[in-house]
């Protein structure tokens, strides 16, 4: 275990990194039961630097203010590590969290302008909050270490640390889009947000594309100098998608400070997925599921209750599907797998509703005594049950309105391993611009949407194991550890330079 009192690395996730168990009245900390998603990964860093901690908020009700446990040292499969936890009221997490950060940023980041509303958005709270995680990292971090921040929820922690840290390295990743100016502008506090994004030293984006975006912003607000644009990223479609970009702001120069921008889509991690897929009687669940299914065409589509997520528009096409083609009258089913988000939020409650809705008229409409057209979970379930079904799955259909990247499309890619499958995939999930041998669709288009099922459906079994292995190939190349390493090599060359103004950045190496 590490002596150092300070932290050569501060992770910033709003989150805490297990599960909390009260058991017996003694409260343990779990490892989530869930091994996929970014968690894992910072954890890995976390516990790969010579110190790491991780900052998040805790609920924590005003009785036990005092007795509250700010610091727990975790030891787990990824290393040693601390976990520093804010404690905020109710009031403070509902503020924060599921109105300002969920009702008024949430649909602006996803391009849904009329869903915002600032009426109730408390950004007092909202500031206040991020000042809490920014004074915390201060704290942790050592003179020669480095914040990584994660995510939208704060956006002004790079503004309160370099006013109390101005010589700490400060890097951000952004895990939902940046919208472009036009819809970023709605929001009211617009040139705060940009102003402390402008504090960083390296900004990460999933895609090209957004960062455009925001460089867009920084310029149109702040009159900041953009380095000469840079061919994207090989791997990545750079023209003829929706969300494809040719070229990339590989800097920015402001107030005589250097920000890095780079763009690199997270990866899944295919190992581990093969390794769930090879072990927990995987095998031979895979082989239940599949002689349950018989002769079924087994779609699957999963993703979170949220209207940018696309549960409405996949169950609508789904509708069609069933009445333009009735001789798919018990060939085909559905298995909708829609966990419910943060409790408590009108939006999401509607959005479930929405979905119950569809789900019980489509089961209604056609469904025959031997055949429901439609199962729906709205529990999460178990990782090696996710990865059994991706496996047996003939056809796996994300189609979010809107979504920075989608990890379960790479998920659902890595459980295959090759063997024949369809994805249909929206265009507007950040990961499309690396997976083109998907069948893409519009999901703003009926049409199109009906186009893309009907190929997945009647693809013939060579033509899905071409595209397949080149999806695998490239879910296997670009994975997790390759992100992994980039962005360590990101963090390398920002420890190693003198000064914030000598560096070329590592993006414009890698692009
Ligand atoms: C944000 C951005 C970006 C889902 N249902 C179950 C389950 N999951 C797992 C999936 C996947 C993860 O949750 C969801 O990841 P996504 O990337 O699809 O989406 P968000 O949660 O919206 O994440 C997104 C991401 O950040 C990373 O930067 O890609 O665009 O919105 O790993 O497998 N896991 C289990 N049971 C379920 O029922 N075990």
């Amino acid at each position: 275990m590490s002596t150092k009192s300070k932290s050569d690395l501060v992770i910033l996730y709003h989150r805490q990194p297990y599960e909390e168990v009260v058991e017996n009245g003694q409260t343990t900390f779990k490892e989530n039961k869930s091994p996929n998603g970014i968690v894992p990964t910072l954890k890995g860093f976390c516990a790969s630097a010579d110190k790491g901690t991780w900052v998040a908020w805790k609920q924590v009700a005003p009785k036990q203010q005092s007795k509250f446990q700010r610091r727990v040292t975790i030891e787990d499969d990824y290393g040693d590590y601390d976990v520093v936890r804010l404690p905020l009221s109710a009031d403070q997490v509902k503020s924060f969290y599921h109105v300002t950060s969920k009702e008024a940023f949430w649909p602006v980041l996803h391009s849904f302008p009329w869903l915002f509303s600032s009426e109730n958005s408390n950004w007092d709270t909202f500031r206040e909050v991020n000042r809490l995680f920014a004074e915390a990292a201060c704290e942790e971090v050592s003179d020669d270490g480095l914040i990584w921040i994660h995510d939208y929820n704060l956006w002004l922690a790079p503004y309160y640390i370099r006013k109390i840290k101005p010589d700490t390295k400060i890097a951000f990743f952004h895990h939902t889009p940046f919208p472009s100016a036009d819809i970023f502008n709605v929001l009211p506090w617009r040139e705060e947000i940009v102003d402390s994004l402008l504090c960083t030293d390296l900004l990460g984006f999933h895609i090209p594309r957004y960062a455009e975006n925001f460089c867009g912003v920084a310029r149109a607000l702040r009159g900041v100098d953009l380095a000469d644009r840079l061919d994207v990223f090989p791997p990545l479609v750079s023209s003829g998608m929706a969300l494809s970009e040719p070229t990339v702001t590989p800097y920015i120069e402001h107030k005589g400070r250097r920000i890095v921008i780079d763009s690199r889509p997270i990866g899944t991690n295919p190992p581990l997925i093969q390794d769930y897929l090879s072990r927990f009687d995987a095998g031979e669940r895979v082989a239940e599921i599949r002689s349950e299914i018989g002769d079924l065409h087994l779609i699957i589509s999963v993703g979170r209750v949220d209207y940018t997520k696309g549960a409405k528009e996949t169950l609508e096409a789904f509708d069609r599907l069933l009445s333009r083609r009735p001789e798919l009258t018990g060939k085909v089913k559905l298995m909708m797998v829609c966990a419910a988000a943060a409790q408590g939020m009108t939006i999401y409650r509607t959005a479930q509703r929405e979905i119950e809705r569809l789900v019980g008229s489509i089961n209604g409409k056609y469904g025959t005594l031997g055949w429901t057209p439609i199962m729906l979970t709205m529990r999460p379930i178990p990782f090696e049950e996710l990865v059994s079904y991706f496996r047996v799955a003939d056809t796996c259909w994300i189609t979010p309105v809107r979504d920075g990247l989608n990890l379960v499309a790479k998920e659902y890619i890595a459980a295959k391993e090759g063997s024949s499958g369809a994805l249909v995939l929206s265009e507007f999930a950040g990961v499309a611009v690396e997976l083109p041998q998907a069948i893409l669709t519009n999901p703003y288009s009926a049409n199109d949407m009906d186009a893309a099922i009907d190929c997945a459906i009647d693809m013939s079994v060579e033509e899905r194991k071409e595209r397949m292995k080149a999806l695998y190939e490239t879910v296997t190349t670009w994975d997790i550890r390759f992100w992994a390493q980039h962005v360590t090599g990101l963090f390398d060359e920002l420890r190693g330079k003198k000064s914030t103004k000598a560096t070329t950045g590592a993006a414009e190496d890698a692009a």
